[in-house]
């Protein structure tokens, strides 16, 4: 017989009084926001320069509730008061949630993000009854361009490739924070909320935002955080840390896999040029909880709190070590419900089994996560499910995106909900 999880906190939808920046997460109160200024004429920012649309608090409202700036027209976008920067409308009403995924360069975070998303937002309707969207579609253009690059050609033969995460450049945003040239990471951000038909409407599933980031590797290397840039701080704000380690690049388990894989990132007869961390992704996870030390103020022997999740990534290149995955679905539908629960103690079982085989080749991985936080669990995802192909042209490494079917790659964001309470799924609890 399965239960359901209980929830006891009712889907009220008011104004928040406090709001979290998923730009420079600033914390104010909602009566500090500002408006963008929707006429065309109204440019200029002290802190984004002169073509940015002038920003204001606003003291004139229209019947409908709609901010009126100086020239009179109605204003609907919203910017934080620090950074300047554009927020969603859904931050008004939605608790805001920050997930860190975090790893050495081409550990396969741009990769695993897109699958993540595509996945999530199927499964979250078809399984859970839950919306999940884009908060700005504006906003998440590069995660949605991620998402077309390998899911949406899928009649054509041709081979893409999501390009290198930059360390700097367009993707970000650069503003003035206490008088100084700030550039700051582009938030993706997304809404959670419970469709119309969801069984358990009584039991109110919470809506929620979730605010993610695509940091270039190089960013979460030693010596690369500074005030001026300051792309990776969303780790203090964090309520899940996605640690993701990419097991093809690493010798001990290219050692351990004595069967010969048909992927470049494990066999360099094969060809094909395979981008590779210069760093140790032990070091990277070490410099990870460094940071998180100096600015979240924690002691060398406190843990930190929230949990911590070791994603090993491109686990189609080394499933030969992890014979004991099913592959199995880790969600079950309800008899007489349109929705499923969540298997968490399975999640938990396949964790206790990665353990293992990283306490046998990485043991100072394990070491490393485990007197840092309090709450580490160990999943494997494919974001691809299978190997790059090598371009005989140009020995560029893509992917044919038919060819594309993730494996798991919703799981940790599904675990990571039950675990910090967020109650979005519910839980299997035979
Ligand atoms: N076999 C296999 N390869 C993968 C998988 N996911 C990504 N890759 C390969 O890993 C390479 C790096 O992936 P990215 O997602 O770009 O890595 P990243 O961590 O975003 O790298 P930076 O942007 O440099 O920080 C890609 O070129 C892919 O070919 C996977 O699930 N399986
Ligand atoms: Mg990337
Ligand atoms: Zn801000």
């Amino acid at each position: 017989m399965s239960t359901l999880n209980e929830y006891s906190t009712p889907n009220r939808m008011k104004i928040r009084t406090q709001i979290s920046c998923p730009h420079c997460w600033h914390e104010f109160s909602t009566d500090q926001i500002l408006f963008i200024s929707e006429s065309p004429e109204l440019l200029g920012d002290v802190k984004l320069g002169d073509i940015a649309p002038v920003r204001f608090l606003p003291f004139r409202f229209d019947v409908s509730g709609a901010a009126l700036d100086s020239h009179g027209i109605a204003c609907h976008k919203l910017a934080c008061p620090n950074c300047h920067l554009q927020i969603p409308r859904a931050i008004l009403q939605m608790p805001n949630s920050f997930i860190s995924i975090v790893g050495a360069p081409a550990s396969g975070k741009s990769y695993f993000l897109a699958s993540m998303i595509w996945k999530l937002r199927k499964t979250m309707t078809r399984n859970f009854c839950m919306n999940f969207t884009d908060a700005d579609t504006a906003m998440n253009k590069r995660i949605r361009d991620y998402e077309s690059t390998q899911f949406m050609n899928t009649g054509e033969n041709k081979i893409v490739a999501i390009e290198k995460t930059e360390a700097q450049g367009d993707i970000y945003n650069r503003t003035k924070i206490n008088g100084q040239e700030t550039t700051l990471a582009q938030p993706f951000t997304f809404t959670i909320t419970a469709m119309p038909d969801h069984p358990f409407q009584k039991q109110a599933y919470r809506s929620q935002m979730i605010c993610l980031y695509d940091n270039a590797g190089e960013s979460f290397l030693p010596g690369s955080d500074n005030i001026t840039q300051p792309v990776t701080r969303h780790l203090v704000k964090s309520d899940v840390i996605m640690f993701l380690f990419d097991p093809t690049q690493d010798q001990r388990f290219q050692k351990a896999c004595k069967k010969t894989v048909a992927d470049p990132q494990m066999n360099s007869s094969l060809g094909g040029t395979v981008r590779r961390s210069e760093v140790r992704q032990e070091t990277v996870l070490t410099e990870m909880i460094e940071r998180i030390r100096a600015h979240a103020r924690l002691s060398f022997h406190e843990k930190h709190k929230r949990p911590l999740i070791i994603v090993l990534t491109k686990l189609d290149a080394w499933k030969q070590l992890a014979t004991f995955f099913d592959y199995k679905r880790l969600w079950y539908r309800l008899p007489d419900k349109s929705i499923c629960v969540f298997d968490v103690k399975k999640i938990e079982e396949y964790s206790q089994q990665l353990r293992q085989l990283l306490l046998d080749l990485i043991p100072d991985l394990v070491s490393t996560a485990e007197s840092f936080a309090e709450n580490v669990t160990y999943m494997a995802v494919s974001a691809t499910g299978g190997p790059p192909t090598v371009d005989p042209k140009t020995n560029a490494t893509g992917y044919i995106p038919s060819t594309i079917n993730p494996v798991w790659v919703e799981t940790p964001f599904l675990y990571a909900q039950t675990i910090t309470k967020k109650y979005c799924v519910p839980i299997y609890n035979p």
